[in-house]
């Protein structure tokens, strides 16, 4: 008897062993996380809340081509306050998060640069959408891409420019201090320099409300351009003041003026002002209309620059998560994995047009615009003029080119 329900103890067992063996994994062990990082308080949260909106709307609208294949997809985002402290400790929170597969960020090369070495070291992959430093991709890393261009590309256009059509013979270069601001600004002193243009002073400051210090040297020399790299919440002081002190030059500057905020907080001293950028108009892209209109229904605001570039970035990860996948036989693809999908990805139509990634992570060829403010209403930001755009190949890109 006492052998019997020994038996039956160990049948009952067993059974209920099978039931959880052969339960089906719920949606909630099959989670995929993208994270963002970008800035969404501060000073600059106008184009790092830009990315975060423009990863969540792909995430909402094209999310659906993971869920098929048996996976809840989440998107978490994350506030770097454009500080390279904030995002390294967000990193880190977000590679100890194992559902989290793909990174879209950061606005802040600086940020960028030491937050991706915690994602590199766990396999993590990133797209930027904003940042052009050159050593983001330089490095090397498999995890590391950016679907916009590079500051040397873009500190050489911007310099192109000013010597070809505005005709200067004169600058003074400012910049911010920062890994972006520093770099791009002497890739575009360097260029000037090549092309005969006497650069009258390089100076960085970390100033952002009495630029007093700073202008009475430039106004002692009246420099026909003053270019300032580093980000519209800064530079918009510096040009309001100058133009305040009298200043004449024609005033410059990179991507980091791409925002409304340069026209709100500049007002006036800023139109006319002529900038580089590494995103396009939307304008410019024929599936960027949608892109357009969908961003205000969902957000009630415009896309800022670097909105589009982050939908085009969320595209590429959603497409080699559901490569990565089936290359996995269904199942929850690695890290690694995904980040090699990423890495493969060739002519892919997103909405700022076709990508294909380098060995490096660049853009293959890449686009820099020049335009030009031509209103102090933050609202009209949008219908700044095209000037022109040139195309250039990355690095690596155009040492294939030439057969190296
Ligand atoms: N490229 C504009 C955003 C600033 C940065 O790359 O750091």
């Amino acid at each position: 008897m006492k052998m019997l329900k020994l038996f039956a103890v160990v049948a009952i067992l067993a059974l209920i062993g099978q039931v959880f063996a052969a339960a089906p994994v719920s949606a909630q062990d099959k989670v995929i996380k993208i994270a963002s990082q970008s800035p969404l308080s501060g000073g600059q949260s106008l184009l790092g809340t830009a990315i975060r909106n423009g990863a969540e709307l792909a995430i909402i609208q094209l999310g659906k081509q993971v869920e098929d294949l048996g996976f809840k997809l989440e998107f978490v985002p994350f506030d770097d306050q454009a500080t390279p402290d904030v995002g390294v400790a967000n990193a880190q929170n977000i590679v100890n998060d194992a559902a989290i597969l793909a990174v879209i960020g950061h606005l802040n090369s600086g940020v960028a640069l030491p937050s991706s070495e915690i994602y590199n070291r766990e396999n993590l992959v990133m797209i930027s959408p904003a940042n052009t430093n050159v050593n983001i991709t330089d490095r090397g890393y498999p995890t590391v891409n950016r679907v916009c261009g590079r500051d040397d590309a873009q500190g050489a256009a911007g310099a192109n420019y000013a010597v070809e059509e505005l005709k200067i013979k004169t600058a003074f270069v400012l910049h911010d201090k920062t890994a972006y601001g520093e770099g791009v600004a002497t890739f575009f002193a360097q260029a000037l320099e090549e092309a005969g243009v006497e650069v009258l002073g390089f100076e960085g400051t970390t100033e952002t409300a009495n630029f007093d210090a700073v202008i009475t040297p430039i106004l002692a020399q009246e420099p026909d351009l003053v270019y300032f790299g580093g980000i519209y919440n800064q530079a918009a002081v510096f040009f309001r003041q100058a133009r305040e002190k009298g200043l004449k030059s024609q005033f410059m500057g990179p991507d980091g003026m791409d925002g409304s905020d340069l026209a709100k907080i500049g007002g006036e001293a800023v139109v006319g002002l002529v900038y580089t950028s590494a995103a396009g108009p939307a304008s410019l892209y024929p599936a960027a209309a949608q892109f357009v209109e969908d961003y205000k229904a969902q957000f009630g605001i415009n896309p800022e620059a670097y909105a589009a570039e982050a939908y085009a970035a969320t595209q590429i990860v959603i497409n080699a998560l559901v490569n990565a996948i089936k290359e996995n036989n269904g199942m929850m693809p690695t890290r690694a994995q995904v980040a090699a999908a990423v890495r493969a990805t060739e002519d892919f139509e997103t909405v700022i047009g076709k990508i294909s990634f380098d060995g490096n992570g660049d853009p293959k060829v890449a686009t820099y615009y020049i335009l030009q403010v031509a209103s102090a209403d933050p609202e009209k930001w949008g219908e700044n003029p095209l000037i022109t755009s040139v195309q250039a190949p990355s690095p690596l890109t155009a040492k294939e080119m030439m057969g190296n």
